[in-house]
């Protein structure tokens, strides 16, 4: 029995409940107290953070008072939950996202005025909350806001990592890695020290006969490590409805340390074990779109979803249902591969721990589970050594191995003799080590996989798994196109546009359906329209301008085109693509007589993005870049006519400013690399053209806003397998224009060519696997069109409301809509005063 109010005085209770503000006034007493009492300082030391802290400590009161009715009212009524499992969750800042969807940013901005403080100077204070690595990331943290805004009841799951992604800083023009403290000065977190589960690692499994003789597996840990839950409040848009993202923290479960240790005069070692323990939450793995195979990331993601499951069950099982009705209840995403082994111990709950036959509880958890692809990238698979898992999770592996056991026999049975099938679809790879498929289990284990755009989904289903489709039949596999939350990409990132917007549609209805979006059609020529949607761009430019100034030195010309490519730093992605397309520029403005020039589009080429610290390449390519803008921008013969930036630390509050300030902006992955890319729809979200490949979303995109808004280029994914196999036998010629870039490095042009030797081998002497040279000409001809594009201004605006009008499809409201319906089987629930 849990402890509570005695029902006769809920009503005396009640009238003391804490109310929330909806002054001005109301909201500075709020203020003035948490500054007062809370943070314990006065109106003589109240400064910037003060005023972020005091501000935030107002919205956080609000938020949980609706958590909490929200939390009430979903346990009452019982219906089924989703819970969203994912190894990062890319939030960014809280406070402007808070009061935005909570309707009081006003109220706020005035409350804080009477007191001679500017909202803007608060809401910068705030550290980004950087629990991811790119867009997987980022896409959990938009699945959070649509939930809540669409009154779903959902649960996020993640790690409380102690430090975030690490914060960049360039020296000399190379990536230094910081590492990421960002937990100071967080009041967005609850800890909740009495929500605590022990999870086990190591050890074996003994086997025991039960009371009715039946032989059952125990697993006896060698190694116990405290999780404790730590909540963040998830306000919607405009509704009462505040979901919970509930991450775990590790610590030693024997409490701070061992007093037996400590009493025999080892000190030393009594804290090294609770450090040890510490490790598991410590540190997110930066890597996007790789896996390394580190041990210490498995225990991170068993430790993860065993205290998440932990938590599920323990809900479920307070409603006294029936096991059957479990997946009726709880429908569980899994977020790439990452928390697959929560398959595996849902499985285990249920068969030693619960008692349940192997079959009925399989079903029980297939379905309950699906499963989201996220790339094709081979690197990117998850793999497990078997030795590694056998060591961790010892009894893990025997179900992994039953699990593939009886997979294989199903798959026998209907493909007898095919025994190249059941190699490849195998669980376990015959490989020395041996290793383990996370993939294949996700699939096996989940009712439905889907993958991220539609080229995406039937390249999974054509290349990846094919065997799964024939296995099967093509049911379990479906296509979900990601979107974007408009509230953060939209209303929060570009506040003047979105009132326009609102001005034109007759109110801010389009943040929660935004194919409304299309009634701006009828307004492209309207003239008083165009230009305040070109002074909003110019606005937001000179904003973004005003950024580079402070990070770079360098001052812009905000009349230039801004040319963005934002992004994790990769091969794929193809940054160098876009390096050597701007030397290209280069060299051809240093060819042209003074008079030619004077024609030309001024053009700033802007970069940002991180590269894991162990990719080399990348590193290669980032210091590429700033070595040529070291040449460039110094160049007085080229002055305005081309600058070249590389924003340091780009993360998601720096994309809200640079997203509504671009006026083109680049995706140009290898055609097939791509599952989706998201960056795509917050540009032309903002009114940004877009160049880029037909790859991921892209495509989608060209489909919605039309061929003639969009400025397509490339190979195919269809013919990249045959170019790359043509490579591979040596039928390779470089590009002669990028011959001539390379040549201009080899002369030394941007500093040592040794610096950038592997680059230039790894397309002229290796293959060219991400074809650069193949795409190079079709690249730059796309580019010069675009010149000619931005010249003609009224026609370029003309294409810029049209995207934007066409951009509907995109929001993350359908994505949840989508997977609530065709995965999830789940209904809104609405949350009333
Ligand atoms: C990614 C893909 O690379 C992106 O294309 C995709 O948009 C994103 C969200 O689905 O997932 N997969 C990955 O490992 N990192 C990503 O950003």
């Amino acid at each position: 029995v849990e402890a509570s109010i005695p029902e006769g005085l809920h009503e005396a209770w009640r009238k003391h409940s804490a109310t929330e503000f909806t002054t001005k006034d109301e909201f500075a007493k709020e203020f003035v107290r948490h500054i007062e009492t809370t943070l314990a300082r006065s109106l003589y030391n109240c400064d910037e953070l003060a005023a972020y802290s005091g501000t935030a400590l107002a919205f956080r009161d609000r938020l949980i008072i609706e958590w909490n009715r929200t939390q009430q009212r979903q346990t009452f009524t019982d219906q089924k939950r989703v819970y969203y499992l994912s190894l990062e969750f890319l939030m960014g800042r809280a406070l402007d996202n808070a009061m935005l969807n909570v309707g009081m940013k006003d109220v706020a901005r005035d409350g804080l005025a009477d007191l001679g403080l500017r909202i803007e100077d608060a809401i910068t204070q705030e550290h980004d909350a950087a629990l991811g690595n790119g867009g997987l990331g980022r896409l959990a943290a938009c699945f959070l806001d649509s939930m809540a805004t669409l009154n779903y009841p959902a649960w996020g799951y993640g790690l409380r990592y102690r430090y975030g992604i690490f914060k960049q800083e360039i020296v000399n023009g190379y990536q230094m890695e910081i590492p990421d403290y960002w937990l100071d000065n967080n009041p967005w977190e609850f800890p909740r020290h009495d929500i605590t589960v022990d999870i086990q690692f190591y050890g074996h499994v003994a086997k025991y006969q039960d009371e009715n003789g039946k032989v059952c597996n125990s697993w006896e840990a060698g190694e116990t490590v405290q999780a404790v839950a730590y909540d963040v409040p998830i306000p919607g848009y405009g509704t009462k409805t505040t979901n919970n993202l509930r991450l775990w923290s590790s610590k030693a479960s024997s409490g701070e340390f061992d007093f037996q240790k400590f009493n025999a005069g080892d000190y030393e070692s009594a804290v090294a074990d609770q450090q040890i323990a510490e490790t598991i939450s410590a540190v997110l793995y930066p890597n996007d779109n790789l896996e390394r195979g580190k041990e210490l990331r498995l225990k991170q993601q068993y430790f993860w979803c065993a205290a998440s499951l932990y938590d599920i069950v323990r809900r479920f099982k307070k409603t006294r249902r029936a096991w059957s009705e479990f997946p009726d209840q709880v429908a569980i995403q899994l977020n790439d591969t990452h928390p697959t082994l929560a398959i595996i111990e849902l499985q285990r709950i249920l068969i030693d721990l619960e008692g349940l036959e192997w079959e009925e509880a399989w079903r029980i958890v297939t379905g309950t589970f699906g499963y989201t692809n996220h790339t094709v990238l081979p690197e990117a698979l998850e793999k497990w050594s078997v030795p590694l898992m056998q060591n961790l999770l010892p009894r893990h592996l025997q179900i992994i191995y039953d699990v593939n056991l009886f997979f294989l026999q199903s798959v026998e049975k209907r493909f007898p003799k095919d025994r190249e099938m059941l190699s490849r679809v195998s669980v376990i790879e015959e490989s020395h080590p041996k290793m383990v498929r996370m993939a294949h289990i996700a699939i096996i284990g989940s009712h439905k996989v889907n993958g991220v755009a539609e080229l995406h989904s039937d390249l999974i289903k054509t290349t990846i798994f094919k065997d799964f489709v024939k296995i099967y039949g093509p049911d379990r596999f479906t296509n979900v196109t990601n979107g974007i939350t408009p509230r953060r990409w939209l209303h929060q990132a570009n506040p003047s546009l979105s009132a326009l917007i609102a001005e034109k549609l007759g109110g801010y209805g389009f943040l929660t359906d935004l194919t409304l979006l299309d009634k701006l059609e009828a307004y492209v020529d309207d003239k008083i329209f165009r230009q305040e949607w070109s002074d909003i761009k110019a606005k937001n430019k000179l904003r973004l301008a005003k950024l580079i100034k402070d990070l770079t030195g360098y001052s812009v010309n905000p009349n230039s085109l801004f040319d963005v490519q934002v992004k994790r730093i990769h091969e794929y992605k193809r940054q160098q693509l876009n390096i050597f397309g701007v030397i290209h520029r280069y060299l051809s403005l240093k060819a042209m007589t003074p008079e030619q020039r004077k024609k030309v589009v001024p053009r700033v080429s802007i970069f940002g993005g991180k590269a894991a610290p162990g990719y080399w390449m990348a590193k290669s390519i980032i210091y590429l870049i700033n070595s040529v803008a070291a040449v460039v921008n110094k160049d007085e013969e080229i002055g305005d006519l081309l600058k070249v930036i590389f924003i340091e630390d780009y993360n998601v509050s720096k994309a809200e400013i640079i997203c509504p300030a671009s006026d083109l902006s680049e995706h140009i992955s290898t055609a097939g690399t791509e599952a989706s890319g998201t960056s795509n729809m917050k540009f032309v979200l903002n009114g940004g053209l877009i160049i880029g490949t037909c790859d991921g979303a892209n495509i989608e995109i060209t489909r919605e806003i039309g061929e003639q808004n969009i400025f397509l280029f490339g190979n195919l994914a269809e013919d990249v397998e045959d170019l790359r196999h043509r490579h591979f036998y040596g039928d390779f010629q470089l590009d002669p224009l990028l011959k001539r870039v390379f040549d201009a490095i080899k002369a030394g042009t941007f500093g040592d060519p040794g610096s950038f030797a592997s680059l230039l081998s790894s397309i002229e002497e290796h293959g060219d696997y991400y074809l650069v040279s193949d795409d190079f000409n079709s690249y730059i001809t796309t580019h010069d069109m675009v010149d000619k594009e931005f010249q003609n201004q009224e026609e370029w605006l003309a294409k810029s409301i049209t995207s934007v009008a066409r951009m509907g499809f995109f929001s993350m409201d359908r994505v949840t809509n989508e997977y609530a319906d065709s995965i999830w089987n789940i209904e809104p629930l609405d949350i009333e005063d």
